[in-house]
């Protein structure tokens, strides 16, 4: 091993002890050439980019139109989550629950503990501490990961607070998440992504890409903290955080769950239609894609986005749908399997301007035989850059949460915005989301599954145990945020998507900051509250018959088949599903009888 990359000496006999030794152990385990400490410096990144250039895993951007920008290209057989090799691994098999893939916790280190035997050779082992969320908060939670990957030390660089601030915390508390990672042989059969949430631990093997590797962001955030926030009673949850300031000068925080490449970027940086913009609204980002919430000393659930970056869908990021992204992805961004123009620029389908020549495959561009950018190509960047970055993203106490919204992708039935009576019934429309798969993840992409709460690929426990935790904050004393439903891909009978969406859907968000503060008015429905289309603002929207009619009407057939196929869903998870959810769903589906 080198000896000139250890640095171990200067972790020695303090309450790293526990963390020495995990990686004494995995060092051990997977005989690295070297091993890295990695501090986060910028001295460090530019060495570790360079290194990337020179052996291709990074290609460096055009410089003048993109300065400090790359581009990787991934595996063509490693391009998105793979849920069907994603395992949550309890002593009970009930505690997983039928909404995760399970293995018992031995066999499932004896698995991965083969793989990782000697992978390391001739690599180096790089230790990452990193801080999930703003490193002085008490709502922040530590991990370190330990991968061979230096991609994917650069990505956690942006997406987490990374290296010596961490590593002091992690000193200070004495403990963390373990994260262990390499990138193996790349085989789809030799690939497994393992959650141990009673051992705070991840084991991930075989894939280099996105959520599979960058192990602070899903398994940790998601996987690993929905189990941590049950037991210590927050919640973690994957939900955008926008801050809405109305002309008043008043900016109500709203958290939003949208399964996997659903447009949650692109609300968390909406930018308001014209005449709002000049009426003094404004969206600013806290979040685009993970949300960690707990009650505060008044009752009111307090939020923070535990990253520090975005790893945001390229194709379809334009002028029109988010100059915000845009803006934000012209300097320091790492971008994943999109193409290439002639003068060296990252190209995607959606993109505005410029033309490929090179695709994501580094093959001439044919459209004939593939798109340019991969369907699930990314972008990696700061959240400062970003021109809605909201400084509240960085306050220790986390923002004050006024509206929950929930919503899918659902060509029929649903309506655009209803409202939840109340808390319970808030989170069985939570439970009950439903939603067209996509890109995000790899298997068939269209394909409608419920998704409760976005939380299918991520909830590290039994979803029945889930739910029963979201109720139990309605304890009496917390002042929980009101909940909504939005349906933003509600589809004509021709097919078109009825609601124009982007910019447009602030004046949904107007709606519910009128339903939080009593001004807005509501039509009361078996399946919630809906507003009437004239309570909300349309000016300048141009609105056919049938869309007025399918965004703002109500079903009662259709609902009543839904209220069925919901029941059935519920029942799927036997007696540990709360009596309440079922009780309100039953409830809800002998009004749709009426
Ligand atoms: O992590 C990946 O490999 C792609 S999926 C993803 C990336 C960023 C944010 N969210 C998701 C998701 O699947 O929800
Ligand atoms: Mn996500």
């Amino acid at each position: 091993m080198n000896a000139s990359f250890i640095d171990m000496s200067a972790h020695a006999g303090s309450s790293l002890d526990s963390l020495n030794e995990w990686v004494a152990q995995v060092a051990a385990l997977t005989r690295p050439g070297a091993v890295h400490w990695c501090d986060g410096s910028d001295a460090e990144n530019d060495a570790l980019t360079a290194a990337m250039q020179a052996d291709g895993t990074l290609i460096k951007l055009n410089e003048k139109t993109h300065p400090g920008c790359w581009l990787h290209r991934s595996d063509p057989e490693d391009v998105a989550r793979v849920e069907h090799l994603t395992f949550v691994c309890t002593t009970d098999r009930d505690d997983a629950g039928p909404n995760n893939h399970w293995m018992a916790p031995t066999d499932a280190h004896a698995k991965m503990d083969a793989l990782f035997e000697g992978c390391m050779r001739g690599r180096t082992m790089y230790v990452i501490p990193y801080c999930m969320g703003p490193i002085d908060s008490p709502l922040s939670r530590c991990g370190v990961e330990i991968t061979d990957s230096p991609y994917v030390v650069a990505n956690m660089r942006i997406m987490t607070r990374m290296g010596a601030p961490a590593l002091a915390r992690i000193e200070r508390e004495g403990h963390f998440v373990k994260g262990l990672h390499s990138t193996g042989e790349l085989d789809p059969d030799r690939r497994f992504i393992m959650h141990f949430p009673e051992e705070l631990a991840i084991k991930s093997y075989g894939s280099g890409y996105g959520g599979n590797a960058l192990l602070g962001k899903k398994c940790h955030a998601l996987r690993i903290a929905s189990h941590q926030a049950r037991t210590e009673g927050w919640l973690a949850e994957h939900m955008l955080i926008l801050g809405l300031k109305n002309p008043q000068g008043e900016t109500h925080y709203i958290a939003a769950a949208f399964p996997s490449a659903c447009g949650k970027t692109n609300l968390a940086m909406l930018i308001p239609p014209e005449g709002y913009l000049k009426d003094g609204w404004r969206v600013t980002t806290v979040g685009d894609d993970i949300c960690w919430m707990r009650p505060g000393s008044d009752g009111r659930l307090y939020a923070i986005n535990p990253e520090a970056g975005f790893f945001g869908v390229a194709p379809g990021t334009s002028k029109k749908s988010n100059p915000n992204a845009l803006a934000s992805i012209q300097s320091n961004t790492i971008f994943t399997n999109v193409g290439l123009t002639a003068d060296n620029q990252p190209w995607w389908e959606g993109l505005d301007e410029g033309e490929p020549v090179t695709d994501w495959r580094a093959e001439p561009y044919d459209p004939a035989k593939r798109p340019a950018a991969h369907p699930n190509s990314r972008f990696t960047v700061s959240a400062r850059q970003c021109p809605s970055y909201s400084p509240e993203s960085e306050n220790p106490a986390g923002v004050p949460i006024s509206a929950i919204v929930f919503g899918g992708r659902r060509p029929s039935l649903v309506p655009l915005v209803f409202e939840a009576r109340d808390w319970t019934h808030g989170v069985l429309i939570g439970a009950a989301m439903g939603s067209e798969t996509t890109a995000a993840a790899t298997g068939a992409v269209g394909v409608m599954r419920r998704d409760p709460m976005a939380m299918k690929p991520f909830c590290g426990y039994n979803f029945a145990d889930y739910f029963s935790h979201w109720l139990d904050f309605d304890n009496g004393s917390n002042k929980l945020p009101k909940v909504f439903h939005v349906n933003w891909f509600r589809r004509g009978e021709a097919g078109d998507f009825l609601w124009p969406g982007f910019g447009e859907n602030l004046r949904v968000l107007e709606w519910m900051i009128g339903r939080v503060k009593g001004t807005a008015g509501a039509v009361e429905t078996p399946i919630g509250n809906l507003p009437a289309a004239s309570e909300l603002n349309l000016a300048g929207v141009d609105l056919s018959a049938e869309a007025m009619e399918k965004l703002f009407g109500f079903d009662q057939t259709g609902w009543r088949q839904e209220f069925a196929s919901i029941g059935e869903y519920l029942e799927e998870y036997g007696p540990r599903m709360p009596q309440a959810l079922k009780d309100e769903q039953r409830r809800i589906a002998a009004q749709l009888e009426g």
